[in-house]
């Protein structure tokens, strides 16, 4: 690999606890704390879904062009994640970090570990690639800070060669609290903690054994070291003024009702976002979990918990489970274009004042994007009169990015999933499917999974589909509709919504609830 670097930018800067904390307040005075799905005003109240208009400029600097922090930003930016964090402090019961399948795509699974100077070099050869990619995050294989030395010495090398991309880690808390000086002597500024639970009583549930202080604990004594360190890590983190998500993972029976209780202990401590993750689990994976029989929720169950939660921490809904080593758009993974034997291969320019200038041009998009999301809602107004105001359901959407309906629906490996209203159209989650359309055919036997996915959607917003899928989602009684091919999502899905609603009034559809949908589980089949 040969190497050409432009000038630097300038480090970055954290924000003071009295906006972190008045961010927080002002959510909840609001009401709109978390994903909320009571419409009302007309704009996303997901604080991950706001806009520069809803936060202190200084946050909003640092979370718009962050793909997991911005609910918006996730249409546009990408990140990449290397793996140089081999080792684990503690068990969880959905993990196994041996099992490693290239169509698997779930934390804690990993092809290529590398050494820190093999991930710079990596970084720097997809960011001179991919201009919009703006994160490293590292996230594993194992826990970032059981092998501290490693992550923080990635960290230093990529300041040092490419300081327009921010840093971002995630952890499960453990070995936080002794480690924040060094986080903030990085300039880490988005730090992600793994929080279950509040309670030692159902921390044994899922965590078999820690090892703390030179000696493994097991059983309630492992579970209350563990949430007493994550609690103690956030607060300090919140007090150094450095932007955090709390992850949990939701385990039916387990922790689901309890986690609106993490929730509110996690808001009270400053946390930015709380991303409520689906438990994945399968036999064929080797967890505990998976051995036993512990089922995964529900799309609906999953929604249930997070509309809870909503008036809490503000909700993150658009996390893709990622792998320790993912790269691209959230949703996309092209790790397979960077292994290191390619890297070699390439010529890698890193042109910074190019990059600016591609994310400028993304920025022009989103402005347009927003213009066509309020015109939309505008000549949609709510009429008190209406009984179709009372109306809102799910749509499913095929989109490669840009915000915009622009995929086909055989090539699509997951849906987005907005509810709309008469006063909104809110990112609420996204589906992975199997690829319908394979070699040029569509293959069938897909289509069965494919609808249980979206089976709880009113209608599937695609650029294009063909004859039989459009078949068979009429018959399961979803509406396929191309109508809006490469349009604005938010402004399509409303525009569509606001024809439904006229068939509905006309009295040329009864409007019906719709069931429960699955999430997918396992392997997929993957884009070839
Ligand atoms: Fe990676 Fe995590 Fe940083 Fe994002 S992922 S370390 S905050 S850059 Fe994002 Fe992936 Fe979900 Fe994580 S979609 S698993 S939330
Ligand atoms: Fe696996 Fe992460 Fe849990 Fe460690 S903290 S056991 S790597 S899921």
């Amino acid at each position: 690999m040969s190497l050409t670097r432009t000038p630097a930018a300038s480090a970055s800067s954290y924000i003071s606890l009295d906006d972190l904390l008045k961010f927080g307040k002002a959510v909840t005075e609001s009401g709109g704390g978390g994903c909320s799905t009571s419409g009302g005003d007309g704009k996303a109240s997901c604080g991950s879904s706001d806009g520069p208009a809803d936060m202190p400029p200084e946050i909003w600097e640092k979370v718009k062009n962050h793909p997991c922090y911005s609910e918006e930003a996730h249409h546009h930016y990408a990140r990449m994640h290397v793996a140089v964090a081999p080792a684990c402090n503690i068990q969880c019961n959905y993990c196994n970090r041996k099992y490693d399948c290239s169509n698997e795509s779930r934390p804690g699974v990993v092809s290529q570990k590398l050494t820190p100077e093999q991930a710079v070099k990596k970084v720097v050869a997809v960011a001179s690639e991919i201009p919009q990619m703006t994160v490293l995050g590292i996230a594993g294989p194992g826990d970032s800070l059981a092998s501290p030395s490693k992550t923080f010495e990635t960290f230093r090398l990529l300041q040092e060669q490419a300081p327009d991309i921010k840093l971002c880690m995630s952890t499960n808390g453990l070995a936080l609290p002794d480690m924040v000086d060094e986080i903030a002597k990085y300039n880490i500024d988005h730090v992600t903690i793994t929080i279950n639970m509040v309670d030692p009583e159902i921390g044994e549930k899922i965590y078999p054994w820690i090892f703390y202080k030179h000696k493994r604990w097991t059983g309630r004594d492992a579970a209350k070291i563990l949430t007493e360190r994550q609690l103690e890590g956030l607060e300090k983190l919140t007090a150094r003024g450095i932007l955090t998500k709390i992850n949990s993972v939701l385990i039916p029976g387990v922790n689901d009702e309890h986690l609106i209780e993490v929730n509110r202990a996690v808001k009270a401590r400053g946390a930015f976002l709380h991303n409520i993750m689906p438990l994945i689990s399968e036999a064929e994976h080797g967890t505990y979990y998976g051995l036993n029989g512990q089922r995964g929720p529900t799309a609906q169950e999953l929604k249930a918990v997070q509309d809870a939660c909503s008036g809490g921490a503000n909700l993150m809904r658009h996390c893709r489970q990622c792998r320790a080593d993912a790269v691209g758009l959230l949703g996309e993974d092209r790790s397979d274009e960077f292994t290191l034997e390619k890297i070699e291969q390439m010529e890698v320019v890193y042109d910074i004042d190019k990059r600016r200038a591609y994310q400028a041009s993304v920025e022009s998009e989103r402005q347009a994007q927003r213009a066509a999301k309020a015109h939309a809602l505008a000549v949609q107004s709510p009429d008190a009169a209406a009984d179709t105001d009372a109306i809102k359901l799910l749509v499913a959407v095929a989109t490669q990015g840009q915000g915009r309906v622009n995929q086909h629906f055989g090539h699509a490996t997951e849906f987005q999933i907005f509810e709309v209203s008469a006063t909104a159209a809110v990112f609420v989650g996204h589906r992975r499917v199997d690829l319908y359309c394979q070699g040029g055919y569509g293959e069938d036997e897909q289509l069965p999974s494919i609808v249980d996915a979206i089976n709880d959607c009113h209608a599937v917003l695609v650029a294009k589909i063909g004859a039989c899928p459009r078949e068979e989602l009429e018959r399961a009684g979803i509406e396929p509709v191309d109508a809006y091919a490469h349009d604005f999502i938010e402004h399509a899905a409303l525009s569509w919504f606001a024809d439904y609603r006229a068939r509905v009034a006309r009295g040329e559809l009864t409007h019906q609830a719709r069931g429960d949908a699955a999430i997918r589980q396992g392997a997929y089949t993957a884009a070839a």
